[in-house]
């Protein structure tokens, strides 16, 4: 697997044994890879009799609530420094440090030692050791090939969180992130137990009626500009809140817009808590990445997104006017 041929593979997995004490970060607004990849890691911590703590900035979305240990959650914006002193800080799916804890600087250097786990290829590197593996379509598969590698297996409530990570994370080996090593690491999760069917009802059948409303509100006001290539739909906080939406209620709602022919790149823009939330999913040869970077953003080559402060309307406007722009005249500074 692609995960273990990182020259940082060994050293990660002898920091993950040396300490007795884990904290495992997940990013904010968590998706499946974040949670169900950390909730895996800490089962391990566990099983092994380690002092361990699983950390986010907000809180579980409902659907993953079958994850092993998915009660023990620690929700908090931020951390006392004195409860890492003597921990290694894990840091799960987290692309930048700034998409985690507030206060992640203080309790880099107040931990014992740090590891950065991900596969996002703009990861800013910010741990002692950053095992980051860009091709994997997951984070959940270089966590899988550590527990591998650790030597005390894999239990069924494991497999099932990583099988999650993965199939929600490659659009269920659909995007061109997929891989042989994907399929692998989904074959050593079936026999370790996971069920594809229990758990694609679980995450994917299982939508309240208010929330499959809210996506078709979204879908009628799909608008295509740049000669159809750019496509674009949009909604606001109240209507976002009226549906009882939570972090991961429009999880895959943008890749509807991917469904039109013709269309090169999606945007969705979802106003939260005063601000507002910009998806991006893009085909060669454009890069949502790219795009999402222009807003402060950032990603995958063809699934990112950014956080834009300011008026909705304003937002929606300036976005069009970029996309517009940047599929004018791509990836040239040409403007
Ligand atoms: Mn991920």
């Amino acid at each position: 697997m692609t995960a273990e041929k990182n020259g940082l593979f060994d050293e990660v997995l002898k920091k993950l044994k040396r300490h007795d004490s884990w904290v495992i970060l997940c990013h904010e607004n968590p998706d499946g890879d974040t949670l169900g990849s950390a909730f895996a890691l800490y089962s391990l911590g566990k099983r092994e009799g380690k002092s361990v703590m699983i950390v986010c900035p907000d809180s579980l979305p409902d659907t993953f609530s079958f994850f092993p240990h998915a009660a023990e959650l620690r929700v908090t914006k931020s951390l006392p420094a004195g409860e890492v002193r003597n921990a290694l800080l894990a840091a799960v799916d987290i692309s930048t440090e700034k998409r985690t804890l507030a206060n992640m600087p203080e309790l880099l250097s107040a931990c014992a030692d740090s590891v950065n786990i991900d596969h996002h290829g703009d990861n800013t590197m910010f741990a002692a050791t950053n095992l980051v593996v860009p091709s994997a379509s997951a984070t959940a598969e270089i966590i899988t090939a550590l527990l591998s590698a650790y030597g005390k297996g894999i239990t069924e409530g494991e497999a099932s969180a990583l099988y999650t990570a993965l199939v929600t994370d490659n659009g269920n080996f659909r995007y061109n992130s997929t891989s042989v090593e994907s399929h692998g690491c989904a074959q050593l999760l079936l026999e370790a137990g996971a069920k594809p069917t229990e758990i694609d009802d679980r995450i994917n059948e299982n939508m309240t009626d208010k929330i499959l409303r809210l996506w078709g509100l979204a879908l009628s006001r799909t608008e295509l500009f740049a000669g159809g290539k750019c496509a674009l739909f949009w909604l606001r906080g109240f209507e976002i809140d009226g549906a009882d939406a939570d972090s991961n209620a429009l999880d895959g709602l943008i890749n509807m817009l991917m469904r039109i022919k013709g269309v090169k790149v999606a945007l969705f823009l979802a106003e939260k808590n005063g601000n507002n939330k910009l998806s991006v999913r893009s085909r060669a040869p454009y890069s949502a990445r790219d795009l999402a970077s222009r807003f402060g953003g950032g990603g995958h080559q063809n699934a990112a997104g950014a956080k834009i402060s300011g008026g909705f309307e304003d937002t929606l406007a300036s976005v069009k006017k970029e996309a517009e722009k940047y599929v004018a005249f791509g990836n040239t500074s040409a403007q």
